[in-house]
């Protein structure tokens, strides 16, 4: 008896123990569910959200992935070879520039316009041999894609938090980057709350509080079929209420009702800017791999919503980058990211020097 009494006590020790992790895992299961806020139909005060889910924010490692980015592909290789493999400039040198600008998705305008000033200055003897041709494609793509501002617009002096807009057609990236862009700017020391703007499947919340999950964020989200602009307005009420720094709100790409996409985007907006907060960014998603398609959509929704960036998604696919030089000429719109890949890592600031030369290189 005397000597069970140790036992005993072990074994008090234990229950109690598991029942403690009982609770714990209970209520952060709970806590989670919490900010599963129900159909916001009404908009909600911020002080229910605000004792939900704090989860210290892991620090994210974002280290640019030097590699990756070598896998911009280097689409006008053969050209650039088959041009220096010449001992001169003739009409063949013309027609495999012009071939391989067009194959690597630069559009009809963008080549010309790159490739009738060339002509000029070979007829005028500026540029006479092949190589210097080539030295000269590459200076004029450059820069072309020069002096562009390709920062992500925080402001930290404005009232309320940040809001960076995510829009773009269904499958181009936007959850998936914006998840990267959580990890970064949790990595910057910055607290984020995401908004699932993309209401239209239950699918789409959950992929996004996984990336909530993934990157350190938070996240607000509504019932399937809900007010894409309420679920956004109540992340950036909540946001304001706990001094978050930034709110990443998601948008779907269709709607139900055939809803015009547009016309809901605007009014996101509109509603994301109601209370406290300023949208800074409105980052339009492309895949790059839809190449000129990519285009009349990025002037579609430039039109429609104030974009001030583009994230072209995809470049490690079978894309050939071309775009970009469509998309900042015809469109004035800036590309700041790039996607590289499906994993959190993958998504790096656009570097339009590194970009043309792997494009030409042939190595
Ligand atoms: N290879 C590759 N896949 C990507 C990239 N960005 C997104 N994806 C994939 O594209 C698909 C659609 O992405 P998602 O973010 O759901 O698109 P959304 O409909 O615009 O939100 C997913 O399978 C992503 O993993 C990228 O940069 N590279
Ligand atoms: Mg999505």
């Amino acid at each position: 008896m005397v000597h069970s009494f140790p036992s005993i006590f072990l074994i008090l020790a234990v229950v109690v123990l598991v029942f403690g992790i009982g609770v714990v895992v209970q209520s952060r299961r709970y806590r989670s569910k919490s900010v599963v806020a129900p159909a916001p139909k009404k908009v909600e005060a911020p002080a229910p959200v605000a004792e939900s889910v704090v989860e210290v924010a892991p620090v994210v490692e974002v280290e640019p992935v030097v590699e990756k980015r070598r896998s911009f592909k280097n689409v006008l290789a053969g050209a650039v070879s088959s041009v220096l493999g010449r001992s001169e400039i003739n009409d063949a040198s013309w027609d495999d520039l012009e071939e391989a600008l067009l194959r690597a998705d630069v559009g009809v305008k963008v080549a010309q316009a790159l490739l009738e000033p060339l002509r000029a200055r070979v007829k005028a003897k500026e540029i006479s041999t092949p190589a210097e041709l080539v030295a000269a494609l590459q200076s004029d793509m450059s820069a072309r894609l020069a002096g562009n501002n390709r920062e992500l617009n925080f402001d930290a002096s404005i009232d309320g938090p940040n809001i960076w807009l995510m829009v773009g057609v269904n499958g181009a990236g936007k959850t998936t980057s914006l998840g990267k862009i959580s990890a970064q700017q949790v990595a910057l020391g910055r607290k984020v709350m995401m908004a699932a703007g993309d209401t239209f499947r239950a699918a789409a919340g959950e992929q996004l509080q996984t990336w909530a999950e993934r990157s350190g964020a938070e996240i607000i989200r509504g019932a399937e079929g809900s007010d894409p602009s309420s679920v956004i307005f109540d992340a950036v009420q909540a946001a304001n209420a706990r001094k978050f720094d930034l709110v990443l709100a998601d948008t779907a790409g269709r709607l139900q009702n055939n809803t015009n996409l547009m016309e809901e985007l605007r009014k996101v907006r509109r509603v994301a800017e109601k209370g406290a907060g300023t949208v800074t960014e409105t980052l339009l998603v492309i895949d790059a791999t839809t190449g000129q398609n990519g285009l009349s959509q990025a002037r579609l929704f430039a039109d429609a919503t104030q974009v001030t960036g583009v994230v072209l998604t995809k470049m490690d696919g079978s894309s050939k980058g071309g775009i970009v030089f469509a998309i900042e000429t015809e469109l004035g719109i800036p590309v700041k990211l790039v996607g590289l890949g499906e994993t959190m890592e993958d998504l790096v600031p656009f570097n339009p020097t590194e970009f043309v030369e792997a494009l030409c290189s042939t190595t």
